[in-house]
């Protein structure tokens, strides 16, 4: 199966290797930000980007709107730095890790391997990426990650993890960090998530429940839901629009925003980039965590679209 990682090709030569895949007129690759090989998209509705670094979503637009992903000015776009903002894929540990510098694991600073690309009878594309065997932490059990972004007037990917070992389970969580671009914070409120039980990072993880119909974001949130497959909408006033999640195989959700003084502690965000992005984010962490039988699969499905606000 011919593939394609960055791996230590110089970006040029790279890129001469990914110019196989190329779809005129849909799929076209380029030297993204750090020189780092991006791969554009375009569709009859649509645009996206996606990096080989990190197997990483950095941007989808609907014609004619504001982008729906959110990245930093500041992102960092080098290969021990996870980009901040798109869709990060956070696998196989979600946050820090005894022992481990990288919290959220190795997958979003690894360099994925593209194995196919389409384009799609109704003007959509469809691109499939690896997370090559080398990529992995030597202290991990053998699996396989793949993941399969559909882009059409709606973003979906696909993650699919499988344990490889013959002979023993394999435990991981993942989650899709999804950063989202609002008009202002202070005008966005989250709905879908009223009376399911979160653990609160702002107070050491202490599992509450919110009987509010929706989520208003006036300080640092940074909240894990539990035992839910639902939807999430995040309704924009400024920008006039509602942004849905949905999502299949996955029952944790996310939410964070840094505010004002986590987003002046990171080097890699702006100051004020808390008032223009949320995450939010589809994952199975905590008790949600998967636990596989040797050669099975785990899949987990993310779709987002938005529509004007009524
Ligand atoms: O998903 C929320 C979170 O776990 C926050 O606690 C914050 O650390 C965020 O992820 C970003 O993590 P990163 O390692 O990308 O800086």
């Amino acid at each position: 199966m011919a593939c394609f990682s960055l791996g230590d090709m110089s970006s040029k030569y790279a890129l001469e290797q990914l110019r196989r895949w190329e779809i005129p007129g849909r799929v076209a690759f380029s030297e993204g930000n750090g020189g780092l090989p991006k791969i554009d998209v375009r569709t009859n509705w649509s645009t996206a980007e996606v990096y080989l670094h990190g197997g990483q979503v950095t941007h989808f637009q609907k014609n004619g709107e504001k982008p729906l992903l959110f990245c930093s000015q500041l992102s960092r776009f080098q290969e021990d730095s996870a980009i901040r903002g798109g869709v990060p894929i956070v696998f196989p540990w979600f946050g820090a890790r005894e022992g481990e510098e990288m919290a959220h694991g190795f997958a979003r600073i690894s360099e994925w391997e593209l194995h196919e690309t389409g384009a799609l009878p109704e003007g959509g594309a469809m691109l499939r990426f690896h997370l090559p065997e080398t990529a992995k932490s030597s202290t991990w059990p053998p699996c396989s990650l793949v993941l399969v972004v559909t882009v059409t007037d709606k973003l979906k990917m696909d993650l699919v993890v499988t344990n490889s070992a013959s002979d023993a389970d394999f435990t991981f969580e993942n989650c899709l960090h999804t950063y989202f671009t609002l008009g202002d914070i202070s005008a966005v409120v989250v709905k879908g998530l009223k009376n399911t039980r979160y653990l609160d990072k702002q107070e050491n993880y202490a599992e509450k429940a919110d009987a509010a119909d929706q989520i208003e974001i006036k300080a640092e949130v940074d909240r894990t839901y539990l035992d839910t497959a639902e939807a999430v909408e995040i309704i924009d006033r400024s920008l006039k629009r509602r942004i849905l999640i949905e999502k299949m195989g996955s029952m944790s959700t996310v939410v964070w925003n840094p505010w004002i003084d986590k987003a002046r502690q990171m080097s890699d965000f702006g100051d004020e980039e808390y008032k223009q992005m949320i995450c939010v984010e589809s994952g199975n962490v905590a008790r949600n965590k998967v636990t596989l039988a040797p050669g099975k699969s785990a899949s987990m499905s993310v779709v987002i679209s938005s529509a004007p606000l009524a």
